[in-house]
């Protein structure tokens, strides 16, 4: 990479009478011209990842950093007299919706940054996620258009479109490369659906509503789409360069399908190879169960995908008779395995005129692994239990992590340079070494407490202008960010600030610290109930920060348009992490290893990542409360009434009927009765409280007190922050990606 080009390129640059968007363009242009100048040596062997989602966020500042030159930009421009923060109004790429696309992007940074082969396969929507704004307190959601200022940091390939069949339709896959740079340069090929107005329609949006049989066939298109796409290339680049044998496929290619979206893939190069490579079944399975692996990231029924036979007959008839060919191998299979009947149905491709993906990606696939230890251990004795009895070399486990290039250097510039001034700076090139910190954190709790303040100031300077609600700087910074689910309990942070408040102001609380509970989170726009939570939480906001008797202790802040540029600034600037998922429901999580990255408490439950967060900085740094996984388990078995809870505790009754007294008001949508009657009367489809909101309501209460009260030690408190800092090198996505090369993709630098 030549670094001096640019930055010559920079210089000369003009600036007179340019608005931001033509800078921006022009600046991004320069980056990618030096960046793409590099020479490589091919490798022998590529890892693809085929993803609907990547999160990936404003490019523009990281790729800056990961050409080296972000610093000295900046110093340019400012030259120029341009600060380079005005290119924040460029919106970030949101091709993705939460932890599933941003750990794509993650994955993508690390793969380059430590110079392994890993290609990057997915959609280019026209659309990413919506845009949230808040009205009336209820989520509105408006387009996002991306591109609408250009998209410098793509190059379009258009003598390598190919042409896609369904049987109703042909469409293009048009790629759009966009580099990922780092000790490699890497590629993200996203691919662009072109053709008549049906045809465009497939990759116009990011997660299409699917609550028609339309819906639902347009989810199918786009699936199949971008899996076709990449499983075509990847074979006739096979070709191209080993000629028409497929026995040494997986020598040069493993595939790695991220959750059941992109799993048909396996459908279409068993496709390709028997039918258009003349290579027979058995051989082309063969082939397919040393290339292919799967990650599962939710345990969560409605997320693992089947498609009803009749849907993947109508529209890809080759793929369903390729289906069912696979589906008598398997029982050929279980014959010999000796599998029982229940046992057989369990793994089985097909049944009750389904498929399921999962069951396909399990047989066929070479590796299938989960995102945390405990997620990995609930597949194995739980959902995949029957899988694992007859197939345990599949299964591994990798926990997840993040990229410390985003989510440290880039996002809390001060922090890392309070570490460099501790331990030097080679940690930014070996994140191991950041445990290096541990033995030091005595030193620099002064300088951290300082950097915190200045990184809450930066937050709230954001917050001001974003959401016009002001908070001062002594204020505790508890924060709740993550997609809006029930089983991520928002509501019960809810219930709990109601709780707080209450206290408050009827004395019970007698000392207090300033609190802010800043909530990012977007609800699917058909998902009612979460919906309902987010007005709950706004009408709360609304109250609780308009109250002069309490204002100056304790506000709430929902973000209107949650983002990875937003996550960037909340991470850096937040005390106090909130993960408080029902034991045995969240994957994983990657949220609170950001936060603790950036030297914040994890308030949580036994969840998911959290438990090896705490195996890590210590129990005694972090603040775990409620009924972990075997106790949720006995509740289910043995019955769980939680309007038993209600009636005997005053807490849950105040909290509780705020949702139905008229305290708050749902603008007569019935939105709040029904979040009432979920948690004490259910559903036709769910038993009442199925996540145990009321149940741990009591000790979150006691646990976010308990973190108000030890905050009075501002350096005992501190040290805590700290230790989690220095113990979250595990977490760095350069740690999980050298286990995926390894142990699942046999990739080498
Ligand atoms: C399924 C069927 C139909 C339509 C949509 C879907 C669908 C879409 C998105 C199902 C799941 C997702 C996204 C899941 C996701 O983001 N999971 C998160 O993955 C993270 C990375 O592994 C984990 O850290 C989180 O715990 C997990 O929730």
């Amino acid at each position: 990479m030549d670094k001096t080009l640019f930055l010559q390129d920079l210089t000369r640059l003009e600036v007179k009478n340019k608005d931001v968007q033509t800078l921006y363009n022009e600046i991004s242009c320069l980056a990618m011209k030096c960046g793409l100048k590099a020479t490589q040596k091919p490798a022998t062997k590529n890892a693809y990842y085929l993803s609907m989602e990547f999160l990936i966020g404003r490019s523009f500042y990281n790729n800056l950093m990961e050409l080296g030159v972000l610093e000295e930009a900046k110093e340019i421009l400012a030259q120029k007299g341009i600060d380079i923060n005005v290119f924040e109004e460029i919106e970030d790429a949101a091709l993705g919706n939460g932890g599933l696309g941003r750990l794509a992007a993650c994955f993508l940074d690390s793969a380059a940054g430590l110079g392994l082969p890993l290609q990057g396969y997915g959609i280019r929507y026209k659309y990413g996620l919506f845009k949230q704004a808040i009205k009336n307190g209820f989520q509105v959601e408006l387009p996002d258009d991306w591109q609408k200022f250009g998209d410098p940091w793509s190059i379009r390939r258009e003598n390598e479109k190919r042409l896609i069949k369904f049987a109703d339709m042909s469409v293009w896959a048009v790629p759009y490369d966009m580099p990922v740079f780092g000790k490699r340069v890497n590629n993200l090929r996203l691919f662009q659906a072109e053709g008549n107005e049906e045809a465009q329609k497939i990759s116009e949006y990011l997660y299409p509503a699917d609550d028609t049989e339309e819906g639902k066939l347009l989810r199918l298109r786009q699936e199949y789409f971008f899996s076709a796409a990449a499983i075509g290339e990847l074979v006739d680049k096979h070709i191209k360069k080993h000629g028409r044998r497929f026995d040494n496929f997986s020598e040069f290619n493993s595939i790695q399908l991220n959750d059941t979206h992109p799993i048909l893939a396996i459908a279409e190069f068993i496709r390709l190879l028997t039918t258009e490579h003349r290579v027979c079944l058995s051989d082309a399975l063969e082939v397919a169960k040393k290339t292919f692996s799967y990650t599962n990231h939710t345990i969560l029924p409605e997320a693992l995908e089947c498609w009803q036979s009749l849907q993947i007959k109508k529209i890809l008839p080759e793929i369903y008779s390729i289906l069912m060919k696979v589906y008598v191998k398997q029982k050929d299979e279980f014959a010999r395995l000796k599998c029982s009947p229940e046992e057989a149905s369990d793994m089985a491709i097909y049944s009750a005129d389904k498929f399921s993906m999962a069951n396909l990606a399990l047989f066929v696939g070479n590796k299938v692994n989960g995102v945390a230890k405990l997620h990995t251990d609930i597949l194995k004795s739980n959902l995949f239990k029957t899988a694992f009895k007859y197939y345990p070399e599949k299964f591994q486990n990798k926990t997840n992590g993040i990229t410390q290039r985003r989510w440290l250097m880039l996002c809390n510039r001060e922090l890392s340079e309070l570490i460099d001034n501790s331990i030097g700076q080679d940690w930014r090139n070996d994140i191991q070494l950041l445990g290096q910190l541990e033995s030091k954190v005595n030193n620099i709790i002064p300088d951290f407490i300082k950097v915190k303040a200045e990184k809450k100031r930066q937050l709230f300077e954001y917050i001001k202008i974003h959401e016009g609600v002001d908070i001062t700087e002594n204020f505790i910074v508890y924060s709740q960010v993550k997609r809006l689910h029930e089983y991520k309990r928002q509501l019960m942070t809810a219930l709990a600030i109601l709780e707080i408040y209450k206290s408050l102001k009827n004395g019970t609380i007698k000392e207090f610290q300033p609190s802010v509970f800043i909530f990012g989170a977007k609800s699917a726009p058909s998902y009612k109930r979460a919906k309902a939570i987010i007005k709950f939480i706004n009408e709360i906001a609304d109250k609780i920060n308009s109250d002069e008797q309490t204002n100056r202790l304790l506000k709430v802040v929902f973000v209107q348009n949650y983002n990875v540029s937003y996550a960037e600034k909340i991470v850096a600037g937040t005390d106090v992490s909130l993960q408080v998922s029902t034991a045995g429901l969240e994957a994983s999580g990657t949220g609170n290893m950001k936060f603790m990255m950036n030297g914040a408490v994890t308030c949580g439950t036994m969840d998911g990542a959290n438990i090896e967060i705490v195996e890590l900085a210590g129990k005694e740094n972090n603040y775990i409360f409620g009924a972990e996984v075997d106790e949720i388990e006995r509740l289910k078995k043995d019955g769980y009434n939680p309007t038993e809870i209600i009636k005997n505790s005053d807490l849950h009754n105040f909290a509780m009927s705020t949702l139905i007294d008229g305290t708050f008001n749902d603008g007569n949508t019935g939105y709040f009765k029904d979040l009432y009657d979920s948690l004490t009367i259910g559903a036709s489809w769910h038993k009442p409280d199925q996540y145990f909101v009321l149940h741990d309501l009591q000790s979150y209460v006691d646990a976010l007190l308990k973190i108000n009260s030890d905050y009075k030690n501002k350096n005992d408190f501190a040290l805590k922050q700290l230790n989690n800092t220095a113990n979250s090198a595990y977490f760095s996505s350069d740690r999980t990606i050298k286990e995926y090369a390894k142990n699942i993709w046999e990739i080498m630098i």
